[in-house]
């Protein structure tokens, strides 16, 4: 690992960055500040490069972008090299292409494995990040980069008395390497998000007996994966940059046609028929069947019921058919994709449990005990999602200037205020990468990763050109981003539901909208104006 030194006697190591880590975002990070001629450091926690693919390997986990697209793009060589297996991508494979990356652009040798980033306190003084690790070590660096994700911090929901419970329990998202064998296991699982709904099919396949415990039915439909033919992925290879540039100024990062006719301006027949077709279809196109599914009420409940209607047709039991039956905006809560998830509850081993009606009470050494009854279980799986977006930052103790820590400033009440989900005021030459307020989990992350990646190597290349020390986001920029964020979301439905978007999944947590939903397309230009116009928004030193 190459270290810089100051021409100040330090005893510490000291780089231009230093990046939380090795997932698509850390990886891309490093691979740029590296061509920049910046020494860098990566620190991961885990014993290998893939952020939330390195530690979400539980049963069925698959992504729901389409793997064509689920990409880096900044080189053409590495699109043409790797090839997908599959429509939608699995863990393995994706862990795989992630490790094909390291290896390709030589970038294990600044990553450190097994290291977690416990503190990142700003000095003042000497206009650096001072950086502290769980192994010890202090080092450190011009540039404090974040990398961590938005959905890495695990939500273990405090139960009481499951240090009790004599059988194994799992979050997804800190999934064993080894293989859970659920053979002849009685199995319970808490939550049916996307890491529920993906991993239930295939847990009921082997366990013998399983037990869903669901607070919120959800909405799913079939990802319809299958298969890719190799003239389906030529044809993808041979569109690269058409297909990078559409991504780059879409709404969500993906290629697709969005619709430009409201829900309620055709007829029943007509919308039936765009429904079942995006419904063969599969994946998240249902979505942008119509322009206006996600801002009105009314073309909203007429695709939540045709979905509400395709639940019922599959499961034969009236009884569960009904537990299942969503009632929120479709949507609104993250859109969900399944391979036979709602055919599970035709099988016999398959039991679920409405723990809205029949609240869970505690875990006990023996199961799970709700208000009406004890589950017997010998695994428990906790798909109880994640402190989404600020929570992986929360988890280090950053403190910024004058030693205002960013715990306070996201304060319980006080909803989170980031400049463009990059900067924040107070924590000069700190980068978010899909920070809060960016459009990071409504879209698709590695077309939202690489524009934060080169927007923040083009800053970090504008300030040293330029002879500054140091950049930070002006306080009325990001009062007025955080506003507009707001007043972008609050035109939709998405801030109707309580889910992970708003905050509302964790005790406690401040309840807003830290997503920024004025498309993928428009923010890149927002974050090009703003550099392209000397980093208007900024102040330097
Ligand atoms: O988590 P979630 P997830 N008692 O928060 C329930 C991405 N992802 O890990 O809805 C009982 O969605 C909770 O209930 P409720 C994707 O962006 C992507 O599944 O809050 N239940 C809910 O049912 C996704 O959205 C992929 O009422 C409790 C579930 O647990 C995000 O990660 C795959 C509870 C949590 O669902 C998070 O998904 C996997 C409690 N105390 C994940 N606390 C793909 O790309 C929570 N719940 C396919």
């Amino acid at each position: 690992m190459t270290t810089q030194h100051n021409t100040k006697p330090n005893p510490l190591p000291a780089f231009d960055a230093v990046i939380v880590g090795a997932g698509f975002s850390g990886l891309y990070m490093l691979h740029k500040l590296r061509e920049a001629g910046l020494s860098a450091c990566v620190y991961e926690a885990g014993d290998g490069v893939g952020g939330v693919w390195y530690w979400n390997r539980y049963p069925g986990a698959r992504c729901d972008s389409e793997s064509v697209y689920y990409n880096y793009t900044f080189s053409e060589e590495l699109y043409q090299e790797w090839t997908w297996s599959s429509r939608y991508p699995g863990q393995p494979e994706i862990l795989r292409y992630l490790n094909f990356v390291a290896d390709k652009f030589d970038l294990r040798r600044d990553i450190q494995f097994r290291t977690r980033v416990t503190s990142a306190h700003y000095d003042d003084d000497e206009r650096k990040w001072r950086i502290q690790t769980n192994d010890g070590a202090t080092v450190m660096a011009t540039y404090f980069i974040s990398a961590v994700g938005c959905l890495s911090a695990t939500n273990v929901p405090k139960m009481k008395g499951l240090e009790t419970f004599e059988g194994q329990w799992f979050h997804t998202g800190n999934w064993p390497h080894e293989k859970v064998d659920f053979h002849g296991k009685r199995v319970g699982v808490i939550g049916t998000g996307s890491s529920g709904i993906q991993s239930i099919p295939v847990i009921a396949e082997e366990a013998l007996h399983l037990t869903v415990f669901q607070r919120t039915a959800q909405y799913s439909s079939p990802a319809q994966n299958h298969e890719l033919e190799e003239a389906y992925v030529q044809h993808a290879k041979n569109r690269f940059h058409e297909m990078k540039q559409s991504m780059r100024e879409s709404t969500a990062g993906f290629p697709y046609k969005r619709s430009r006719v409201s829900a309620l301006e055709v007829s029943e027949e007509k919308r039936q028929q765009v429904y079942e077709s995006a419904w063969a279809q599969g994946g998240l196109i249902l979505t942008s069947t119509f322009n206006d599914l996600l801002v009105n009420e009314e073309a909203n409940e007429t695709l939540s019921a045709f979905i509400r209607s395709k639940i019922r047709a599959v499961v034969h039991d009236e009884k569960t058919a009904e537990m299942l039956m969503p009632n929120y905006f479709f949507a609104t809560k993250r859109p969900i994709l399944d391979t036979r998830y709602f055919e599970t509850y035709n099988r016999e081993n398959v039991t679920l449990v409405n723990v809205k009606a029949d609240p869970i009470v505690e875990i006990t050494p023996k199961g799970v005990r709700t208000e009406k009854g004890e589950y017997e279980l010998d695994i428990l799986v906790f798909a109880t999602g994640y402190d989404a977006m600020t929570g992986p930052l929360m988890k280090m103790d950053i403190v910024g200037k004058n030693g205002e820590k960013l715990k306070d400033k996201w304060a319980e009440g006080a909803n989170v205020k980031t400049y463009l989900g990059i900067a924040n005021a107070g924590f000069p030459n700190m980068f978010m990468i899909t920070g809060p307020e960016s459009p990071s989990v409504l879209s698709n992350m590695p077309v939202s990763i690489e524009q934060h990646v080169e927007w923040i190597a083009d800053c970090i290349q504008y300030i040293r050109e330029q002879g500054y020390e140091s950049i930070e986001a002006v306080k009325e920029a990001e009062e007025a981003w955080s506003k507009h964020c707001w007043e972008v979301a609050s035109a939709t439905l998405f801030t109707k539901a309580e889910s992970w978007y708003t905050g509302a999944n964790i005790k406690d947590k401040p309840v807003g909208f830290p997503i920024y939903l004025g498309g993928v397309g428009n923010y890149r230009q927002i974050c090009t104006g703003i550099a392209e116009r000397g980093y208007e928004g900024f102040t330097f030193q």
